[in-house]
């Protein structure tokens, strides 16, 4: 077995092992590991992809674990490369300050603050500190002004915080705390962090959508951990915190915006997501065993429509090349003999190859220059925001084909 991969045969959350397989993805390479010229020289690594669901404590996870060091050491993921983040995290950002930062002096920590774009935000309203793992995405977040540690978050890392810096007013870990393995520690140390009466914010795609009506190509290796507000709160809650404010927002399909402290009020919106969620079932794994047909049944209706299409004689370029497209380029096997190629904003992803079926990733220009009949919306996620920059695309006849969670084209 490869030594940079474990399978787990425990729940992340409550150590149970009442788990049951929902999906099986096969052999997937990894999802942010795109390619040079060189390195396709050289056989890739892949690994199993399988997701199975706790009946303990009603968390969606997969099982198959990867060095994390491998995954996030060298990132070719910038938040800011997807221009409607940027408002969304500044905002973000303001809100919580204006909220729950009472002076200058007080410490505002973001895990996984990449490149520095919410707290940069803030940076002169309080102390403020990014703690990232990946160290070639770190100058970029110290460009702006924002003290960076460059290290993996847990119990560890709170205590060498709180002891150089004290601990912190608030804490925010978005789209983070589904990639952290050991995620007990992980929320313990953000608990040690915020002290008695800090607050954690924690934003993840909300499960209720990802098996509804999101994307299951969201399911790829950094992604451990699939959270319902249920699971995630079993989880606090065994921690010695509670949830008391709870947002759902309109990000990477719906994800949950959660906050966690220690002593304040549980207010309404908990209670209604969590009615919510008994409602349509999240907490039984019966919610999650059809998802496995609606996949397949999307996958044949997709690569129908593309094979079509590349009959009769039409280009079609992925647009955006994220993580998440390399889960449904690979699963269903769409390479270049159909996608010519894909356009990234991403400068790190440019003249890359993406990982598993290797289309080479251009910037945007190209599709300006040499344009495609259809565009494979691969950043589905941004789809309302894409369309209005590509507006003129749209109105000279072109088509987007948006792949999940039901292929349609508009
Ligand atoms: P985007 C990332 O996943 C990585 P990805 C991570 N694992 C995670 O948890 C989720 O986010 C939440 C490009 N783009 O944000 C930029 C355009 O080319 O959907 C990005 O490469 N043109 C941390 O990678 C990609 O698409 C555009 O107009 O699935 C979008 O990536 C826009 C808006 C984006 O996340
Ligand atoms: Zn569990």
């Amino acid at each position: 077995m490869e030594k940079n991969f474990i399978k787990k045969n425990s729940c992340s959350s409550c150590g149970g092992k009442n788990l049951i397989q929902i999906l099986d993805l096969g052999m997937m390479p990894l999802a942010n590991a795109f390619l040079n010229e060189e390195e396709l020289k050289s056989e890739e690594k892949k690994f199993p992809l399988t997701v199975a669901f706790c009946n303990d404590c009603a968390l969606l996870q997969i099982m198959d674990l990867v060095n994390p060091s491998v995954l996030f050491k060298e990132y070719d993921y910038i938040t800011s490369a997807s221009a409607p983040l940027i408002p969304h995290f500044e905002g973000m950002a303001r809100i919580l300050t204006n909220e729950f930062i009472k002076s200058k002096n007080d410490l505002f920590v973001d895990v996984g603050g990449n490149d520095g774009t919410l707290l940069a935000a803030i940076k002169d309203n309080c102390r403020v500190l990014n703690i990232d793992p990946a160290e070639n995405i770190a100058p970029l977040s110290r460009e702006r002004g924002v003290e960076t540690l460059s290290d993996f978050f847990g119990t560890e890392t709170a205590k060498n915080v709180i002891e150089k810096y004290g601990s912190a007013k608030v804490v925010t870990a978005n789209n983070v705390f589904a990639h952290i393995a050991d995620i007990r520690d992980a929320f313990a140390g953000a608990g040690m962090l915020i002290g008695e009466d800090g607050i954690l914010v924690v934003e993840v795609h909300w499960v209720g959508n990802l098996i509804g009506d999101g994307g299951f190509d969201q399911i790829y290796h950094e992604h451990l951990c699939y959270w319902s507000l249920t699971a995630l709160k079993n989880l606090v809650n065994s921690l010695g915190m509670d949830v008391f404010r709870v947002d759902l927002i309109p990000f990477h399909g719906q994800s949950m915006r959660v906050f966690i402290s220690r002593n304040r009020p549980v207010e309404n919106s908990v209670l209604d997501l969590l009615k919510k969620e008994k409602e349509i079932q999240l907490d039984k794994k019966e919610a999650f065993l059809n998802f496995r047909e609606k996949v397949e049944k999307n996958k044949k209706i997709l690569v129908n429509t593309l094979n079509d299409l590349k009959k009769n004689g039409k280009k079609v370029v992925a647009y955006g090349a994220p993580a998440k497209g390399n889960t449904l380029l690979n699963y269903f096997e769409l390479t270049p003999e159909i996608i010519d190629y894909a356009t990234d904003t991403t400068p790190m992803k440019q003249g890359k190859f993406t990982p598993g079926v290797h289309i080479p990733v251009f910037s945007p220009e190209k599709a300006k220059k040499e344009v495609p009949d259809y565009f494979l919306l691969l950043a589905w996620n941004y789809a309302d925001a894409i369309m209005k920059n590509e507006d003129e695309f749209r109105k000279n006849g072109g088509k987007f084909i948006i792949p999940v969670p039901e292929m349609w084209i508009v």
